[in-house]
């Protein structure tokens, strides 16, 4: 832990990390997040240019817990942590906490980049439910380092991913890739050989732009801090501090998830405050009707109560 430099709370600069040798400047640590069947660990496996996490068509999830697998690019040691369903619309539950346990250990001391994983053309609810579920787990701080990653390139025929980002009428779309900072690429998971190769030297370079921008810092939290000093002990039975851990991942998130719906409020309430500024003549006739609705009806109230 030594090696680790404290910016900011969010960023960290990463030195040479003195008790685990496979840590250095040039490592790169990604997490895949989004939806269920979305193509996270096809995803996963074209990066990492073998077929190390099960994917597959299903009605129920495939991947059952969080896994990693590494890659070496250019020199460069790549990190991926695959993870389960935990971004979905339904109450956390212990299980659920150990697994975003698990992500946290994997990717200690935290990640450069976190890739959310969409599928061309079906940016639905759940892709925005599963936006802000990891909001919740990580902090909303993790933006900063978030990049999207449609999958099913190959459904897109006769225009760009640009054109296609550029013209899309789906809102909710657009919101989410300015929420990313306009960082975004495509993958066609059913690549192989040269074609595969190429499409990952393209993320790559959305990903080390990232980097540049962030100064090589990733994203860090105390949790990621605390996973840190788990990662020699994975694989083995989870012990009481681990469980004590896991407590803690229960709390932070519970913590991050309202300080979320407090923003939201807060935002919220903004945009009342600034419409009502921009349209003051039509505030004030609401307004005014609204009083002299109040004033029939308690007029109304008081005859008829004698
Ligand atoms: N045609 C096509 N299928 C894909 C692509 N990416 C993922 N899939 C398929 O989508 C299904 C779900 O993918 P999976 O990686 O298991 O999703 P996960 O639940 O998010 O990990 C699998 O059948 C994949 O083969 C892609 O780019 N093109
Ligand atoms: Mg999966």
């Amino acid at each position: 832990m030594e090696g680790l430099l404290k910016s900011t709370y969010g960023t960290m600069s990463e030195g040479t990390v003195k008790d685990d040798q496979s840590e250095s400047s040039s490592s790169l640590r990604l997490i895949l997040v989004g939806r269920s069947g979305c193509g996270k660990s096809a995803t996963g496996n074209s990066i990492l240019c073998q077929p190390k996490f099960e994917s597959r068509m299903s009605a129920q999830t495939v991947t059952k817990t969080c896994q990693e697998g590494t890659v070496t690019w250019n020199g460069r040691n790549i990190l991926v942590v695959d993870t389960p369903s935990i971004f979905e619309e339904k109450a956390l539950d212990q299980e659920m906490y150990k697994n975003i346990g698990d992500c946290y250990v994997l990717s200690a001391p935290g990640p450069h980049v976190l890739l959310l994983v969409t599928q061309l053309g079906r940016y639905t609810a759940q892709d925005m439910v599963a936006m802000r579920r990891v909001k919740e787990v990580f902090g909303a701080g993790v933006m900063r380092h978030m990049v999207v990653l449609f999958t099913h390139m190959e459904d897109l025929e006769h225009e760009s991913l640009n054109e296609y980002v550029d013209n899309t009428n789906n809102l909710k779309l657009r919101l989410l890739v300015h929420e990313c900072g306009g960082r975004y690429y495509g993958f066609n998971n059913r690549a192989t050989g040269e074609e595969q190769k190429k499409q990952l030297a393209g993320l790559m370079a959305v990903v080390e732009s990232l980097e540049g921008e962030l100064q090589g810092n990733f994203y860090s939290n105390d949790l990621f801090s605390q996973a840190q000093g788990y990662k020699r002990d994975r694989g083995r039975i989870p012990g009481r501090e681990y469980r004590s851990f896991l407590a803690q991942v229960q709390a932070q998130v519970e913590k991050q998830k309202q300080e979320l719906e407090g923003h939201m409020l807060s935002k919220a309430l903004h945009r009342v405050k600034k419409w009502v500024w921009s349209h003051i003549g039509l505030s004030a006739f609401i307004l005014i009707c609204i009083l002299v609705y109040l004033a029939i009806l308690i007029n109304w109230g008081i005859t008829h109560s004698h």
